[in-house]
């Protein structure tokens, strides 16, 4: 009986199997062309060799001096030494095309050269723009070093768009082994883009901390994961060369990029002209939605097979007599094929269709009996096929359920409901079953966002509520953790300021956190979105910044426990309809009673908002969230990213700028032209100050949340009562008198103009010196 079963799957397997996309019988090359280099097939419009491929771009070598010999792509591209060296081809799909160059995709750099000449700079570059070439979102820049920020830009012709950075970290001096993800190593995925700048800083440097440990960096560009399996000695990131001799594997990484053809076309127009169009006879055009070009692909016409840029052929579905019910009765035609039924009986004969129904009388059943009964049997074992399958399916969906439950800290989770009945009253365990529903499995027309840790998609529920429902990206362990935290983390809190939690689940492979939904989107998109018909006032700034000190305030000091968010940012703080500001993503979040008075942890958070005393000290504090409030405050001050790409060193922070221009008294050389505008000078004063306290480098200089909050209040407040609405900012003169790194406490201010501001009682923080 076992045999059986496992004989019945065997064919379940094989009669479910899909067809590969390029058939390897049929020509896959044009006539007279080379079909493989190696071990490699090369199908068109890739080709060896002159008038084999499709153009240039699609123009192969076959280098025979190896063996077996190695195919590369003709198409240049330009190593950093400025020559013109190419990719080696791995593999082509037919969407796909997996390539490496081991110049192309690493950057290094080695700070204090000069006593070592062995070692060179070099930056990573690649610019598809005019090529039928993406980089697929497959791919993703590692970084090794320590202390060290990697900036990736992928905006071609703007500096300010379309940018990242990460910082690879290491704690302390003992450590000696680096593992990506723990120490030493940082990675950020790129999503379709054709261009590409990576680009490698001292971070100690940028903010003038003290010695490097290591004197190189590095930067890989690869597939997400490749990396991930490998150790490496830190010390050996002292030189460049032990360094790379070490790790060779880092260096024979492919990376994916996806193929398309012409960039900045789609199928309509490219259709227009019939001399340059790729899809051949019987073949489909399919626009690139995917890449940030456009362009388009081609795909056989259902019934034809080949390759659809030399055209496609019909299927001669007859040939292996699978179709048709009763043997011999197929006909074959172009692009289907008919089945005809014996006499006495009628259907369209086709095995996947109404097959062949006896009419009437007792001759039709005999001469087609034998036939019959061998389709009646297959028509058995099939439907076996199918229940077995759908029995070991449920099974298996009911084991894993209970498996992933476990794994994603349901037990965790259920403890920590044992000791605390508040957390169960407050989080609503949800069915897969019902997200799926309520996200239209999980449609990729359904995603809000991405962050760091997961994917945010909108969902209605059958109540017709509409929620965010949080999805981890990987499974790993600690972002279950994550996770977990952030579930026990929000249960706790109760503020109209912070995203509410409604409930989790925990039974698929990555756990699924569930929020109210929150409609206008981050507050990192309001300040730079121009277009908006609404563009935030300086009061609605002000308002916000308020309310924001004030979820924070609460979460310092309210709570029963200290929480302490760790990830302030723009992008982590919503607006709701009202522009009410909601703070959201507690991932990385601590209470101070799980890891007592001080918070010794790997350095998490966003570069741009990071306290530069936590990143030196590894100490987590209550301080470091106002640092990174800080940064906020001179967000909504200025409008301006906390990181641009634009800069050059330490101009690149926000922060620094900020407190470089409040040091040369040129506060509105900084400021949002529209918060110039509307603000009155005293206000901006005030705020700019607080927000100068906030970034102080030394944290104990810092003000405390609540004191951040009862400020901006304070300043709110008067911002009401007051009714001189033409007091507008004017030449605001700042002046300061000790360097502005090591202490901003003692500000004076004047104004050039004759308008007195009135000191005091109408505006008491703005002379707080502290
Ligand atoms: C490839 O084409 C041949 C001949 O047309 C056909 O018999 C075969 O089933 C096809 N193979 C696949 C994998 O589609
Ligand atoms: C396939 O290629 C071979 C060799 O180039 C040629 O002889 C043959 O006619 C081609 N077949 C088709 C269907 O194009
Ligand atoms: C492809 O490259 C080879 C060698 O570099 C060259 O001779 C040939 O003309 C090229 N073909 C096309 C179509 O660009
Ligand atoms: C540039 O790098 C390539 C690839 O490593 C190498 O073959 C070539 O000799 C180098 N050219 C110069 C001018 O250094
Ligand atoms: C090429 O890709 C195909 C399909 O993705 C895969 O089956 C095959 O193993 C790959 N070949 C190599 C050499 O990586
Ligand atoms: C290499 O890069 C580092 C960091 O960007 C820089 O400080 C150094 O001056 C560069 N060295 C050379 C020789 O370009
Ligand atoms: C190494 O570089 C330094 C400074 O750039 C130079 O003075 C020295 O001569 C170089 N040494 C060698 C062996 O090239
Ligand atoms: C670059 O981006 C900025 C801000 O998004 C925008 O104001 C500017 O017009 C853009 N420049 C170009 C050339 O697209
Ligand atoms: C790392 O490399 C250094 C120098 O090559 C060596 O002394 C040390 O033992 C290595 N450490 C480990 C953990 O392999
Ligand atoms: C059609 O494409 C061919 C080949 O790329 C080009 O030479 C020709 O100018 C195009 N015709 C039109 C009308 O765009
Ligand atoms: C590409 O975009 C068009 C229109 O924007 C849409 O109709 C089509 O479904 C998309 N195709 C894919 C494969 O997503
Ligand atoms: C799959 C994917 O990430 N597609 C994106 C590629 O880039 C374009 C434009 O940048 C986006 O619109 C796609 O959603």
């Amino acid at each position: 009986m076992l045999e059986h079963l496992v004989f019945l799957q065997i064919f379940c397997i094989f009669s479910l199997a899909v067809a590969s996309p390029w058939n390897a019988t049929t020509n896959s090359t044009k006539p007279g062309c080379l079909s493989r280099c190696g071990n490699l097939e090369i199908p068109y419009p890739f080709g060896i060799g002159s008038k084999c491929s499709l153009d240039t771009y699609y123009n192969i070598t076959c280098d025979t001096s190896f063996d077996p010999p190695k195919p590369y792509l003709v198409y240049p591209v330009l190593s950093f030494n400025g020559s013109d060296s190419s990719y080696e081809v791995v593999n082509i799909s037919e969407t796909q095309i997996y390539v490496k160059n081991s110049e192309v995709q690493l950057a290094k750099a080695c700070y204090g050269m000069g006593f070592d000449n062995k070692t060179q700079n070099s930056s990573l570059l690649l610019d598809f723009f005019f090529y039928p070439y993406t980089l697929s979102n497959a791919n993703q820049v590692t970084s090794f070093g320590c202390d060290d920020l990697v900036m990736i830009q992928s905006d071609k012709f703007n500096e300010s768009d379309g940018g990242v950075a990460c910082v690879s970290y290491c704690r302390d001096s003992s450590d000696s082994v680096g593992i990506c993800q723990v120490r030493g190593c940082c990675q950020t995925s790129i999503s379709n883009v054709s261009f590409l700048d990576v680009q490698l800083y001292d971070m100690r440097s940028v903010w003038g901390l003290d010695h490097k440990r290591f004197r190189c960096s590095f930067a890989f560009l690869g597939m997400i994961g490749d990396y991930d399996k490998y150790n490496f000695n830190l010390s050996h990131l002292n030189d460049s060369t032990t360094f790379l001799n070490n790790n060779k594997e880092f260096m024979s990484m492919p990376l994916v990029l996806d193929w398309g053809i012409a960039p900045h076309m789609d199928c309509t127009v490219a259709a227009q002209n019939s001399t340059s169009y790729a899809c051949k006879k019987n073949s489909d055009c399919i626009n690139l939605n995917s890449t940030d070009l456009g362009g388009y692909q081609c795909r056989c016409k259902k019934g034809y097979e080949g390759n659809p840029y030399l055209g496609c052929q019909d299927i001669n579905e007859c040939m292996n007599n699978h179709e048709c019910i009763s043997y011999g009765a197929c006909t074959n035609t172009e692009g289907s094929y008919q089945c005809s039924c014996p006499s006495g009986y009628s259907g369209d004969g086709k095995r996947n269709g109404s097959g062949c129904i006896q009419i009437s009388g007792p001759h039709g059943k005999l001469a087609i009996g034998v036939s019959l009964g061998a389709a009646m049997g297959l028509v058995g074992l099939l439907s076996t096929c199918f229940w077995l399958n759908k029995f070991q399916k449920k099974r298996k969906t009911k084991k894993r359920k209970e498996k992933f439950f476990k794994q994603n800290g349901g037990l965790l989770l259920q403890q920590q409901i044992s000791t605390d009945e508040g957390i169960l009253e407050k989080t609503r365990l949800f069915s897969v079953k019902e997200l799926e529903k309520a996200t239209d499995h999980f449609s990729e027309s359904r995603i809000l966002g991405e962050g760091g840790q997961g994917m945010v998609y909108k969902g209605m529920l059958s109540d017709g509520k509409i929620v965010a429902i949080k999805k981890s990206k990987v499974v790993d362990e600690n972002q279950v953790e994550q996770f977990i935290n952030e579930i026990v983390m929000l249960s706790q809190v109760i503020h109209r300021n912070v995203v509410k939690l409604l409930g989790c689940c925990l039974e698929t492979e990555v756990p699924l956190l569930v929020y109210e939904f929150i409609c206008n989107g981050t507050l990192y998109d309001r300040i730079r979105d121009k277009s908006d018909e609404f563009p935030l006032s300086w009061t609605m700034r002000l308002k916000i910044a308020v309310e924001v000190s004030e979820a924070l305030a609460y979460l310092h000091s309210a709570t029963s426990i200290p929480i302490y968010h760790r990830d302030i940012k723009s992008t982590n703080i919503l607006l709701d309809e009202k522009y009410v500001a909601k703070v959201s993503d507690f991932g990385t979040s601590r209470s101070i009673a799980m890891d007592h008075t001080h918070l010794t942890t790997l350095v998490k958070g966003t570069f741009g908002y990071l306290d530069p005393e936590y990143f030196q000290s590894s100490q987590f504090t209550e301080k470091s969230d106002v640092y990174s409030f800080g940064v906020v405050l001179v967000e909504l001050l200025t409008g301006q990213r906390p990181i641009s790409f634009a800069k050059t060193g330490e101009e690149r922070s926000l922060a620094t700028r900020f407190l470089l221009c409040m040091e040369a008294d040129n506060l509105e050389k900084i400021l949002d032209s529209q918060v110039l505008e509307q603000g009155k000078r005293e206000e901006l004063i005030a705020v700019a100050k607080l927000a100068q306290r906030c970034l102080n480098l030394n944290g104990k200089k810092r003000p405390l949340m609540k004191e951040v909050a009862a400020e901006l209040e304070i300043i709110k407040i008067s911002q009401t009562h007051s009714t001189a609405s033409d007091t507008k900012y004017q030449d605001i003169q700042l002046r300061k008198s000790k360097a502005i790194l090591v202490s901003d406490d003692d500000y004076t201010w004047t104004s050039t103009s004759d308008n007195i501001i009135p000191l005091a009682d109408a505006h008491p923080l703005m002379i707080h010196t502290a």
